[in-house]
């Protein structure tokens, strides 16, 4: 600990030395310096003169308990900010002195009784804190004993800490110190990362370098980079991460691996995150310390029980285990003819003790092997997790949350909402969103992810046939059913964090929505924008605009209208329409797309496989007929002739090829956009946007070509009126490979 304080107060040096300089030049736009991004959206750079006066004025210094390390935590972070927005350290006043001019007064209330004395508006202070819950905050400008202060209450340490993060993100966005009045609470007391990372520091689909976890040198070797990964996530209210990858290693519950795990947790503990781990299902019998994995086999779930009990002798606040078993080759309780919730419930059980909780992962695709393991409705893929889960509603112990995946097959640009959502009235679901862009164009293309989470999350699963949003389901029912949410991350070691600026913004947006699933992507694009570049309309609302159009032009050049997974084979980079020769057929791209002479698209209707009716009755009638089916899905529920009349007129075949070049012309658009932003932004991150936006144009260009050259070769038809021929031949495009691609298993 003493190191990480070391280090704190070694960057707020610097920091306060590069705002002076910044200070001196008296603006808040000069970028002459080059940022590298390892301060995120916590950049805390001195505010323009008029600003900094004001806030001067409304933060003279900081009167906190600091009983706490999460206290401590919280009144640091403070300290940082101010200096750094200020250029000068605030002061420290004590806490049992007299309110003084501009104090920023932490206050954990607990009871109201403990608000100090003499508070202006102690009343709605009250009634907002009664409302605030055991994670909320208020945070008003007010008077205490007739003299101007600050007020950050809540009634817990990290309500504290969640409300001095809202109070910078205000101030970091140009708000008057006195006119901010914030009371605020998470929606979801499960808010968690997912990280891929392997124990050897590799990351599966991660593009931003190593992982940050050095095994290897931990548990005695801690890095300071583990506490700023705290202070980020903290900022957002994630209050979980899962430090290795799912498909899990069983030597992550050795002795050696708990204590290292142990290390991380301490340093993350303040900061209100608890670790989880993932867990391999055959762990104690690779270990060979039982014969068998099968769940039903008492001394298996004795080594578990055992096991939990270690961990928590070094980790009293483990989260607990996330699963995935039966799937993709990953063992699982099926192996023994039992279900995902005898397994799922064998762990549970080890860690109820402990109030630990269980994951346990939906992403299952193989059918099932047992009889008394679920329906098998079809082949379809996107069909069979819904098969084997939904029969299961209802039979997992109350400690076990099921984990979806936002759409049915795998994180591509666009799914229609997984049918799962809804459909477990009596399961608590995990929310599972994937931030690393493993089908997007990794880190090199600029797609900002918080229009896919919203759309998800605002959909209308019709559940109990009334309106019942995916939040709202997660969100949970009278009886106690509550969910949480997930984001496969994609942090790594580079030392921007994400691989590229705007990949921040991803981990941001799943940040925010994870603390309140109804927020608006543009306005969380907004508050990114505002603090990673400057809130400064001339430069915030160019960048907005170039996040808010990303997504869609990345479904329009990659998979417009319902296609999916169309993509390179292992990698998933770029495209590979016409690959069919993978052992499984859904591993095969013609799977998906089913492009012939007669038409395109995958028919889950009544008379394809169905996978409709997995859908609440409203929606399933709404996406049953192509009519009534959003164009966007059309593809996905429908396989279509190519003359097929689009609402626009266009035929099927002229409107995919019309997607596919607006989706080229859209990131030109957004170069265009970002080159007029050159005066505004620092040397150093913008040449490297510069240099992936003009990649990603370029690729934008590859999927065009290729896809429409294949899509041309198999309907046969001719390119419509005006169209640009592909650059090059089909078999060019097909003959491209993609050696040592990153985040590839
Ligand atoms: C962790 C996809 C990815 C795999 C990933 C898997 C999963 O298939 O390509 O890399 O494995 O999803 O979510 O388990």
């Amino acid at each position: 600990m003493e190191r990480l304080l070391r280090h704190v107060r070694a960057r707020l040096m610097v920091a306060l030395a590069l705002n002076a300089l910044l200070g001196l030049f008296g603006t808040h736009l000069a970028h002459a310096a080059g940022e590298d991004g390892y301060d995120l959206w916590l950049r805390y750079r001195a505010l323009p003169a008029a600003q900094r006066t004001a806030l001067a004025a409304a933060a003279t210094g900081i009167q906190s308990p600091d009983d706490t390390p999460t206290v401590r935590a919280a009144s640091a972070e403070l300290k940082r900010g101010l200096a750094g927005m200020l250029a000068r350290v605030p002061d420290a006043i004590p806490v049992n002195s007299r309110a003084r001019v501009g104090t920023v007064v932490l206050a954990r209330a607990g009871l109201p009784a403990n608000l100090p004395a003499d508070l202006a508006d102690a009343d709605a202070v009250r009634r907002h804190l009664a409302a605030a819950g055991a994670e909320g905050y208020v945070v008003r400008h007010t008077r205490q004993g007739g003299v101007p202060i600050t007020l950050i209450a809540a009634n817990s340490d990290i309500g504290l800490l969640y409300g001095s993060f809202a109070w910078l993100r205000q101030l970091q966005l140009g708000a008057a110190p006195d006119r901010i009045a914030l009371a605020d609470k998470p929606a979801l007391p499960l808010r968690v990362l997912n990280h891929w990372d392997n124990l050897d520091r590799t990351v599966e689909r991660g593009y931003a370098g190593e992982s940050i976890w050095n095994w290897w040198e931990l548990p005695n070797i801690v890095d300071p980079r583990y506490m700023d990964y705290a202070r980020a996530n903290a900022s957002l209210g994630i209050n979980g991460t899962v430090l290795n990858n799912v498909n899990a290693k069983a030597e992550v519950l050795s002795p050696a691996f708990i204590a290292k795990t142990a290390a991380i947790a301490d340093v993350l503990r303040p900061y209100g995150i608890r670790v989880y781990l993932s867990v391999r299902w055959s762990t104690p019998l690779e270990l060979k310390e039982t014969t068998t994995a099968d769940p039903l086999d008492p001394a298996v779930a004795a080594w578990w029980t055992r096991k939990a009990d270690e961990i928590y002798r070094t980790i009293p606040d483990f989260g607990g285990f996330l699963v995935k078993a039966n799937s993709e080759g990953q063992p699982g309780p099926q192996d023994y003819g039992r279900n995902h919730a005898d397994g799922a419930n064998m762990l549970a059980r080890a860690l109820a003790p402990h109030k630990g909780i269980v994951m346990w992962r939906a992403f299952v695709y193989n059918p099932p092997a047992h009889p008394n393991q679920g329906r098998e409705r079809s082949g379809d893929r996107a069909a069979q997790a819904y098969d084997q889960f939904k029969p299961l509603d209802g039979k997992f112990d109350r400690n076990v949350l099921v984990q979806v995946k936002n759409g049915a097959i795998d994180f591509q640009p666009r799914e229609p909402a997984h049918p799962l959502f809804g459909a477990m009235p009596d399961t608590p679901l995990v929310m599972e969103f994937q931030v690393t862009k493993e089908y997007l164009g990794f880190a090199t293309h600029l797609v900002y992810l918080g229009p896919l989470f919203q759309e998800t999350l605002r959909f209308d699963t019709r559940a109990g046939n009334k309106p019942m949003t995916v939040a709202r389901v997660l969100e949970g029912t009278q009886d106690g059913h509550v969910g949480g949410i997930a984001g496969v991350a994609n942090i790594g070691a580079s030392r921007n964090w994400t691989g590229s600026t705007f990949d921040q913004a991803n981990w941001y947006a799943y940040g925010r929505l994870a603390w309140n699933p109804d927020l608006d992507s543009r306005a969380i694009a907004r508050e990114w924008a505002g603090q990673t570049f400057a809130p400064d309309a001339r430069v915030a609302d160019p960048v907005v605009a170039i996040m808010m159009r990303s997504r869609e032009a990345a479904v329009d050049y990659m998979t417009p209208l319902g296609l999916h997974h169309i993509m390179g084979t292992g990698h998933h980079y770029g495209p590979a329409p016409w690959v069919d020769d993978l052992g499984r057929a859904d591993w095969n791209p013609v799977y998906y797309h089913r492009a012939d002479r007669n038409g395109i698209g995958f028919d889950r209707t009544s008379k394809g496989s169905n996978a409709v009716a997995q859908y609440a009755p409203d929606v399933a009638r709404r996406f049953a007929d192509p009519a009534t089916t959003p164009p966007e899905f059309l593809l996905w529920f429908h396989h279509l002739p190519w003359d097929y009349r689009m609402p626009d007129g266009r035929t099927l075949w002229a409107d995919i090829v019309a997607h596919y070049d607006h989706g080229v012309a859209e990131v030109a658009a957004m170069q265009a956009d970002w080159q007029r932003l050159r005066p505004f932004v620092d040397v150093q991150r913008f040449d490297d946007v510069a240099q992936r936006l003009a990649q990603q144009r370029r690729e934008a260009e590859w999927w065009r070509d290729a896809c429409i050259a294949y899509f041309q070769h198999q309907s046969g038809l001719p390119l419509p009126a005006g169209v640009r021929a592909p650059a090059q031949s089909l078999e060019y495009y097909r003959k491209q490979t993609f050696p040592f691609a990153p985040g590839h298993g």
